[in-house]
C-alpha cells in the first residue's frame, strides 16, 4: 500500500548534521529558538514541508540530538511513518544514534532511511568503517533493511540519492486509520499574533474537522476549532497521518504540550495499564516490582510504578508483561506504544505497547490472555477481545477496542463467525458479536435463573425481563441485556410474551395446564364460587389460585368482571348472547330479569350487566337497561 502524505522523523546524535540535512533537502531552518541559532544546536523539536519529486507531500520534524533533550526527541518522535538517521562520517555511530533507534523501534516506526553525513571531511576507508558501525547496529532490529546513503551538505554530494531512497521507502508505507476517532498528541501551544491559540502535532488517527467540538485531555477542557492547516494551506479536514497546525478557541486551562485533542466523549483517561515491554539490551536496570519510572506516551511524561507480571524480573534485552500504575491518568489505548526512562539519572530503560488500558485496576489477568493480545494477528487479537467482552460488542465497539480499520475489522469478524469462534447475534437491525463461551455461560444461568423462577411460581407464565435482567445480568445495560435475551429467544432457549419470558420448554410441557383447564372448568358458570372455595377445591393457595386466574385471562380463557370475580370467557358469551336475544325482542331488561335469564343470583347479575355497560353492550337508562346503539 502506498500514502499520500507521510511524516519523516530525523533521528541521530548531536552535531552529526541532521538540521543541516533538513535544510539542504527542504530550504527551512527547523532551529527557530534563538537558542539555537546562538548555541548552534537543536534543543527542541522543528518542522518542515518536504515537497518529493515524485509529488508526495512530507512532513519533516527535526528532533534534537543532544542527550538532555531526548524528551523532546520523544515528543517528536511520535506519530512518524519514516525515520531519517543521520550518523556523521568522521564520528560514526555514537551513544544517542544506539538511543534514537532502539527508541523509534519501540514505538513502533518500521521504516528508516540513513544518511552518513559529512563525508566531505573523510576518506573513502573512513566511510567504509563508519557502514560497517551502522550495519551491525542496524542487523538486530527491524531498521536491517534500510538504504544507507553518503550524503555531504557541503558539497551536496548524495543529496538526489538520498531523496531517491525517501520516495523508495514511502511506497511501503502505510496508511493510518482514518476511520478511528481523531486523537492529535500536541507537540507544540502557543498564541498566534492575530490569530489566537495554535495547537500543532501528528495525528495518529481519524479525521479532524472544523465542525463540532473538541476536548483536550486529560484536563477535559472543550474547545472549538476554528481552522486547520496542513503543510501551511488551510482545510476542512486534516488525515491521519499528517502534521496539522489548529487555531482553537479555548475555553478553560490552555493546551500543552503533553496534551490530546480529540473529539468529546471518545477516549477514558486511565491510570492503569497492562503492557508488553521490552528492556533494552544496553539499559543498565532490570524490572522489578514496583519500580518507578518515567513513561512517555504521546508527547506526554508521566511517572509510573511498575511492577512484573511475567516473568517477575525483565532483564536488559529480555521482554516480558508488567502492570503500570501512573501518577496521573493518560489517554491510552489498546495498542498504544510507549517509551520507558529511569527516574534518575535519566536513561532509557525500554519501551512497550499497551494490551489493557483500565481506568482501575484489573485482578483477574491471565497471561494466555496477555499472549493472545500481544500477537500481531488481527484475528487472534479481535477474537479474544470481542470473545471474551462480557456483553454483545457492534463492528465499531470491535474497531475500537481493537483499534484496527473497519475494512480489517469486518474480515477478520467473518471469518470468525465462519468458524463459529465468535457468534454473531441480530438484534433491532443492528448485528453484534460475542463469545462463545459468554453464549454458553448466559444460557446456563439464563436457565437456571428461569427454571428457578417456574418451580417457585407454578402458575405464572413467566418472569418479567427486568427481573431476568437484575437476576441474570446485573452488570449489563437494559440494552446489552436484551440483545442477549433476544438471541435466547432466537435459538429457542426461551420464549417471550408480552414482557414475560418463560423456559420454551416449560411453556410446551405447561405443567399447570391440566390445572388451568380445571379452573377454567370450575368458573365455567354464572355463578362461579368464591376464591377462597375455589382454592380450596382444587387444594392450592388463594395466591397461586389468582396467579392462574391471571394466566387464564392473558389467553382470553377467562374474563375478569371485578377484583376478585372472574368467569370463563365462554360463559360471558353466553351471556352475552342471550342479552342481546333478549333486548331484540323486548328492548329493555331489569336486573331481575337478566338474573333470571342466566338463573343466577343477584349478586352475580349486578357486576355482570355493570361489566356489559362498560363493554358497550347495554345502557343504563333509569331502572333498565337498553341496548347501548338501539332507541327504545
Ligand atoms: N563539512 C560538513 N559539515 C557539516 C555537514 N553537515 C553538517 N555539518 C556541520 O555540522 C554541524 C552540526 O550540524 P547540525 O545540522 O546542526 O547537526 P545536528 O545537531 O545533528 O542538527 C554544523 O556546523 C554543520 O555546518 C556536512 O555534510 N559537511
Ligand atoms: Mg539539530
Amino acid at each position: 500500500m502506498s500514502v499520500s502524505h507521510f511524516v519523516i522523523g530525523t533521528a541521530g546524535h548531536i552535531d552529526h548534521g541532521k538540521t543541516e540535512l533538513v535544510k539542504a533537502l527542504t530550504g527551512t531552518d527547523t532551529d527557530r529558538l534563538a537558542e539555537e541559532k546562538r548555541r548552534g544546536i537543536s534543543i527542541d523539536i522543528g518542522f518542515a514541508s518536504f515537497f518529493l519529486p515524485n509529488g508526495l507531500e512530507a512532513s519533516i520534524i527535526d528532533v534534537p540530538g543532544h542527550e538532555r533533550f531526548v524528551k523532546n526527541m520523544l515528543a517528536g518522535s511520535t506519530g512518524i511513518d519514516l525515520l531519517l538517521l543521520v550518523v556523521a562520517a568522521d564520528d560514526g555511530v555514537m551513544a544517542q544514534t544506539t538511543e534514537h533507534v532502539a527508541i523509534a523501534g519501540l514505538l513502533g516506526i518500521r521504516f528508516a532511511v540513513v544518511a552518513i553525513t559529512k563525508i566531505d571531511m573523510v576518506d573513502e576507508d573512513r566511510v567504509l568503517e563508519v557502514q560497517v558501525e551502522i550495519d551491525e547496529l542496524l542487523s538486530r532490529g527491524v531498521f536491517k533493511n534500510a538504504p544507507v546513503l553518503k550524503v555531504s551538505t557541503k558539497t551536496g554530494l548524495g543529496l538526489e540519492g538520498l531523496i531517491e531512497a525517501i520516495e523508495k521507502q514511502s511506497l511501503e508505507l502505510d496508511e493510518r486509520p482514518t476511520d478511528l476517532p481523531p486523537r492529535l498528541p500536541i507537540d507544540r501551544s502557543f498564541i498566534l499574533q492575530g490569530a489566537g491559540r495554535i495547537v500543532t502535532g501528528t495525528l495518529w488517527s481519524g479525521v479532524l474537522t472544523t465542525t463540532g467540538l473538541l476536548e483536550l485531555l486529560p484536563s477535559g477542557t472543550s474547545c472549538r476549532p476554528r481552522h486547520i492547516e496542513v503543510r501551511g494551506q488551510k482545510v476542512s479536514k486534516a488525515l491521519a497521518g499528517q502534521r496539522v497546525a489548529i487555531d482553537l478557541t479555548v475555553s478553560g486551562p490552555a493546551p500543552r504540550r503533553g496534551d490530546f485533542l480529540v473529539t468529546p466523549a471518545t477516549f477514558s483517561l486511565v491510570n492503569e495499564l497492562v503492557a508488553k515491554v521490552r528492556v533494552l539490551p544496553e539499559a543498565r536496570v532490570e524490572l522489578k516490582k514496583r519500580k518507578k519510572v518515567r513513561l512517555y506516551h504521546g508527547t506526554r511524561e508521566v511517572f509510573a510504578t511498575l511492577s512484573p507480571l511475567e516473568p517477575k524480573q525483565i532483564l536488559p534485552g529480555q521482554t516480558g508483561y508488567v502492570r503500570l500504575r501512573l501518577a496521573e491518568p493518560i489517554a491510552a489505548v489498546f495498542r498504544d506504544r510507549f517509551i520507558l526512562r529511569s527516574v534518575s539519572p535519566i536513561t532509557t530503560i525500554g519501551g512497550g505497547i499497551v494490551l489493557e488500558a483500565a481506568g482501575d485496576r484489573r485482578a483477574d489477568i491471565s497471561i494466555s490472555h496477555l499472549d493472545a493480545l500481544a500477537d500481531n494477528d488481527d484475528n487472534r487479537v479481535i477474537e479474544e477481545l470481542a470473545g471474551r467482552s462480557q456483553y454483545p460488542l457492534t463492528t465499531e465497539d470491535v474497531n475500537l477496542t481493537a483499534q484496527i480499520g473497519s475494512a480489517a475489522t469486518d474480515g477478520a469478524l467473518k471469518e470468525l463467525v465462519d468458524d463459529g469462534r465468535i457468534i454473531e447475534i441480530s438484534s433491532w437491525k443492528r448485528t453484534y458479536y460475542v463469545g462463545p463461551q459468554i453464549i454458553d455461560a448466559g444460557g446456563r444461568d439464563l436457565r437456571r435463573f428461569i427454571s428457578d423462577y417456574h418451580h417457585e411460581h407454578a402458575y405464572d407464565f413467566g418472569v418479567s425481563k427486568e427481573i431476568v435482567r437484575q437476576g441474570v445480568w446485573p452488570e449489563l445495560s437494559s440494552s446489552q441485556a436484551d440483545i442477549l435475551l433476544d438471541y435466547f429467544v432466537s435459538v429457542g432457549i426461551v420464549c417471550l410474551n408480552e414482557g414475560q419470558v418463560a423456559l420454551a420448554d416449560h411453556v410446551k410441557a405447561d405443567p399447570a395446564a391440566t390445572m388451568l383447564a380445571g379452573v377454567q372448568e370450575l368458573i365455567n358458570t354464572f355463578s362461579p364460587p368464591k376464591l377462597s372455595a375455589l382454592a380450596a377445591e382444587i387444594d392450592i393457595d388463594e395466591s397461586e389460585l389468582r396467579s392462574l386466574l391471571k394466566r387464564l385471562e392473558s389467553q382470553d380463557r377467562a374474563v375478569r368482571v371485578r377484583a376478585d370475580l372472574y368467569f370463563s370467557t365462554e360463559a360471558i358469551d353466553e351471556a352475552r348472547d342471550r342479552l342481546i336475544d333478549y333486548l331484540a325482542g323486548a328492548g329493555e331488561i331489569t336486573v331481575s330479569r337478566f338474573k333470571e335469564l342466566l338463573e343466577t343470583t343477584r349478586k352475580y347479575a349486578i357486576p355482570l350487566i355493570e361489566y356489559f355497560d362498560q363493554q358497550k353492550v347495554t345502557r343504563r337508562d333509569g331502572d333498565v337497561r337498553v341496548k347501548e346503539d338501539g332507541l327504545t
